[in-house]
């Protein structure tokens, strides 16, 4: 892994993924894309949970816009079909996948924290998808992730007028479940992912790969697979521990929300 580009760090038993090409706003240039897979798959194999962020002002201004304008047709196939590999990687891993974001999330980063399964943006946050105003398109998996999160009108907007969304518009249309104050993202997506790594992994393997999957579904198939995954999991031997321990009142109860 290139420690230059993406650093790796591990807290409390969640990987840390960091973009350090902070000079260029953490471009997504192909040399990023490969650390980042190599950071997804090291953090499948030892970590319980990932968080992505930025260094610098931005979390990512997007593709690296110097290597795309010189790209063929075919290579531009191939490249945006790596991306849906190391996203998808991602998105229907082993480990829930949290993004920190500040500043701009734009284009082929707000692609990538869309493939993330929480995303907590600090109020510097600005999401856009400036791609029609550069005469190319989505290609890192953004007309499926980010229209099925906001919705199509919403994206084909963004994409026809460039118009920037705040974190607060951001959280309301579904880009973001969290908004916190300036430079606390990175904290709290730790805070949160510490959490979800003690969850039984079998219960988090469910969460983040029947989810997406069930919603794609139609009714009748979506409950009828749930049936499937719902019994999978609750028959573990870890998930008769924890709900034992549930009823001896050795764990915790549900909070009341703060
Ligand atoms: C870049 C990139 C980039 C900055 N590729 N080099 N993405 C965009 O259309 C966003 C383009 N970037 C911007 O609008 C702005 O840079 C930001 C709002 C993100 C940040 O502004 P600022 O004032 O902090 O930085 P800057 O002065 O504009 O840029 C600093 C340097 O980063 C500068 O290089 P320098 O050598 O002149 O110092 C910029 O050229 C460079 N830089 N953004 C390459 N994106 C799989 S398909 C996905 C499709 C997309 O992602 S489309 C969206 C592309």
């Amino acid at each position: 892994m290139d420690q230059a580009l993406v650093t790796y760090e591990t807290e409390q038993d969640v990987a840390v993924l960091t973009m350090n090409r902070p000079e260029k706003r953490n471009a997504l240039s192909d040399r990023v894309i490969d650390a980042l897979d190599a950071g997804i798959l090291r953090a499948q194999q030892d970590a319980r949970a990932i968080v992505i962020c930025g260094n610098g002002d931005h979390f990512s201004a997007g593709l690296d816009l110097a290597e795309h304008a010189v790209r063929s047709p075919i290579e531009g196939v191939h490249h945006s079909r790596r991306w849906h590999g190391v996203f998808d990687r991602l998105e229907q891993g082993a480990i829930p996948a949290f993004a920190a974001l500040h500043g701009a999330v734009v284009g082929g980063g707000l692609e990538l924290a869309a493939a993330c399964h929480v995303r907590v943006a600090d109020e510097t946050t600005f999401f856009a998808l400036p791609e029609g105003t550069r005469g190319i398109f989505v290609g890192g998996g953004g007309s499926v992730r980010a229209g099925r999160l906001m919705g199509v009108a919403r994206m084909t907007d963004m994409m026809l007028t460039g118009r920037s969304v705040d974190a607060r518009q951001g959280e309301a249309w579904n880009l973001c479940q969290y908004v916190v104050p300036a430079g606390e993202a990175r904290a709290k997506a730790v805070a949160l992912a510490a959490k979800a790594a003690q969850n039984a992994p079998m219960s988090n393997y469910a969460i983040i790969n029947a989810l997406p999957r069930i919603n794609d579904m139609g009714r009748s198939d979506g409950f009828f697979v749930e049936s499937f995954v719902s019994a999978m999991t609750a028959s573990s031997p870890e998930a008769e521990a924890r709900l034992r321990a549930f009823l001896d009142k050795r764990a915790a109860k549900v909070a009341r929300p703060e």
